[in-house]
């Protein structure tokens, strides 16, 4: 066994108990698809994450991926190669894809669910198979060529980037200084050098597809004047697929990182070696941003994802290690030196860690199968009675969520899960060190924390002029006033009601200084103080409010007799959400006191006084 352990329970919980899908599987919405071939599907994936996916996670970690400059290649370590083999030889990576990329239709929900297994057991195994996850998106806004090189390449497993990061273009995309130069059989010539490039050489496949943001001569300035472009490694045949001649991009070094180390982050050159990269526009249209923004809304649903499968796996090992430790004697014979050794789940502040990584996992996950319940219209309809149009925006209000709150959540609670292992956590011997160290690039790709802040304000909350959010807070309501459970859960449901008034009141201050701002500019300033916090404090009400729905559903399963075999697992549901009604969410109206009276003395504090 590897070091990963999954929770199917848990999974399953939410997806059929919690979400009903079995319901809408019954209704042939994704054809043959029923419940027991999804649990199945669980069940096997899980298997091959917990065994050959997760045995190379510490040896790709202790011998990562080689750069040769000579050759501009990046090689794997022969363990992880064989862990991405079985993971794609096993056709997860294509669970849920349209049938154009040789997909199997599966609600988003199932989808993200077999995911989150290779993302907590080895997550790179992810970040080389999701080729025909870009050949999908690839497509979809592709001309006819380009639909047919997306078929090919998912049928030949190519590889997939997203190239938009260069030395003075981080969180600033749009000051991208990469050109476009169009040449006259309709070709472009892409010039310049990007860095920080997932997977932008490896020796697992044959040919790589680069989806590359540059601009095109005279275009204008900013992420508007960026168009989308396809650049193979290699050109190929466009029947056969058949590979050509080696195109001019070329890895032009291999970082070394924290964590996440057998995932390969490249400085990727275009046109500097005596080849032009050629590359193609996407769908014959400059609408570049836009476009990558669907790459991207997908990857920030990966990266979110991510985090809270480490968690997962992270608590899991911690509470094993915790039932079988035993330190010192139960805290009501301390004074007793020869009362009975207790293993360390005896001790009250174990119980607290453990609980409080229980619940940030569970409800975190429970978020992001929620979220992602609302990226398939008849999921959402059953789910919260969401229409078309309120589903896209309530998956666009959620994904700074799961990326923005499952990053920095998971990153803060694994540090617990190391604390329950005391001296033994900060070894090798054990995962959880790995995990903190690859789980910290979560908060930072695929847009920082800040950055996820700004877009659910702005955008996600702002500019929807709220519907989204008025959608999701309904629901909420509807928790608060429900009445399942003959009064057990009512002062959790009670708890659950300030922290939705006290979330409601921050988003209100955040909004008058929006409307301030128009005549004060300098207002905005006390929007991108609170953001961050903003974004937590909704993360924790969400999370409150899921783990409290799931205690509903867990009550409702015992009053009907739940099997003994399961009684523990709800009890723990039941458990876990007052726990945290009762221990997080008070702390939320502490933060809506903070943003009511915030002031931007700090900016105008002198750069020398910090
Ligand atoms: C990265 C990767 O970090 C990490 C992990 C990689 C894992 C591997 C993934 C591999 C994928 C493989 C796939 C390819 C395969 C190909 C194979 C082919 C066969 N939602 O606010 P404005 C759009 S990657 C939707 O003015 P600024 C929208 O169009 C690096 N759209 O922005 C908008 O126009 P409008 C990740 C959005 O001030 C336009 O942008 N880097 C959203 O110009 C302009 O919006 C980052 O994530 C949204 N939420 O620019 C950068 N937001 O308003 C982070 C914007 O008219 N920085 N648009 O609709 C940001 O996000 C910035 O806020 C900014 C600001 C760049 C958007
Ligand atoms: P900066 O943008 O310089 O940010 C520095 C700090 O300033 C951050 O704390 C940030 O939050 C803050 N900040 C910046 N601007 C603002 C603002 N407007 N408001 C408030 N705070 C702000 N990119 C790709 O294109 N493709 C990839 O495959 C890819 N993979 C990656 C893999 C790894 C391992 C790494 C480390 C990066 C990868 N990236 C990739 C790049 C990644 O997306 C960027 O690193 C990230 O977007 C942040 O940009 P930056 O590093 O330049 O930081």
């Amino acid at each position: 066994m590897g070091h990963y352990k999954a929770n199917v329970r848990d999974i399953e919980f939410n997806l059929f108990e919690v979400l009903g899908l079995d319901e809408v599987l019954r209704t042939g919405a994704f054809g043959d698809l029923d419940e027991d071939t999804v649990r199945s599907m669980l069940s096997e994936a899980a298997r091959l994450a917990e065994g050959p996916i997760s045995e190379s996670f510490a040896d790709a970690d202790r011998h990562p991926p080689v750069f040769d400059p000579a050759t501009h290649s990046v090689t794997l370590p022969e363990s992880f190669k064989r862990s991405t083999l079985a993971w794609q030889d096993a056709g997860w990576h294509k669970v849920g894809l349209i049938d154009e990329v040789r997909g199997v239709p599966a609600p988003a929900a199932a989808k993200w669910a077999i995911w989150e297994l290779v993302l907590g057991a080895n997550p790179a195994t992810y970040m080389y198979t999701n080729g025909p996850q870009g050949a999908e998106i690839l497509y979809n806004l592709g001309n006819p060529d380009q639909k047919r090189w997306a078929e090919l390449a998912a049928e030949r497993e190519w590889g997939g980037t997203m190239v938009l990061t260069e030395p003075d273009a981080g969180s600033d995309v749009g000051a991208g200084r990469t050109k476009a130069i169009q040449q006259p059989d309709g070709t472009w010539h892409i010039e310049g050098v990007k860095r920080f490039i997932t997977s932008a050489d490896s020796d697992l496949a044959e040919n790589i597809m680069h989806l590359v943001l540059a601009r095109p001569e005279g275009a204008g300035p900013g992420t508007k004047g960026l168009s989308l472009f396809f650049v193979p490694k290699f050109h190929f045949d466009s029947t056969t697929g058949e590979l050509g001649e080696r195109n001019g991009v070329y890895v032009t070094g291999l970082e070394h990182k924290m964590g996440l180390k057998a995932s390969a982050t490249c400085e990727l050159t275009f046109g500097g070696h005596g080849t032009p990269a050629v590359g193609w526009l996407v769908g014959d249209v400059h609408d570049g941003i836009a476009q990558m923004f669907k790459v991207i809304e997908n990857a920030r649903m990966m990266v979110g994802t991510k985090a809270i499968a480490t968690l997962s796996t992270g608590y899991l090992n911690a509470l094993e290690y915790a039932k079988t430790r035993i330190q010192g004697a139960d805290l009501t014979q301390m004074t007793d030196k020869t009362a009975p050794k207790v293993t360390i789940t005896h001790h009250p502040d174990v119980r607290r860690s453990l609980l409080t990584q229980k619940a940030y996992t569970e409800g975190l996950r429970a978020i992001y199968l929620y979220t992602a319940a609302h990226q398939d219209d008849v999921v959402a309809q059953h789910v919260s009675g969401a229409d078309r149009d309120v589903a896209f925006r309530v998956n666009d209000l959620l994904l700074p969520i799961v990326k923005g709150v499952g990053s920095e959540r998971a990153y803060e609670l694994l540090t617990e899960s190391l604390q329950c292992f005391g001296g033994s956590g900060y070894l090798q011997d054990y995962p959880i060190e790995q995990y903190i160290r690859d789980a910290k690039i979560d908060s930072l790709y695929e847009g920082t924390t800040a950055i996820q802040a700004q877009d659910f304000f702005f955008r996600k909350i702002a500019r929807d002029r709220g519907v989204a959010l008025a959608h999701i807070a309904g629901a909420i309501r509807k928790t608060v006033d429900s009445d399942i459970g003959n009064g057990r859960l009512k002062k959790d449901r009670a708890l659950l009601g300030v922290a939705l008034d006290d979330v409601q009141a921050m988003a209100a201050t955040l909004t008058q200084h929006l409307f301030a701002a128009q005549q004060r500019p300098t207002e905005l300033y006390k929007v991108g103080l609170g953001s961050v916090r903003f974004l937590l404090a909704v993360g924790d009400l969400l999370i409150g409010w899921r783990l409290l729905v799931g205690a509903e559903t867990a009550l409702t399963a015992l009053d009907a007799g739940a099997e003994a075999k399961d009684s523990a697992f709800y009890e723990g549901k039941i458990a876990v959400a007052s726990f945290f009604a009762k221990n997080v969410l008070p702390n939320l109206t502490a933060v809506r006191g903070v943003l009511a009276d915030i002031d931007s003395d700090i900016m105008d504090l002198d750069e020398a006084a910090f």
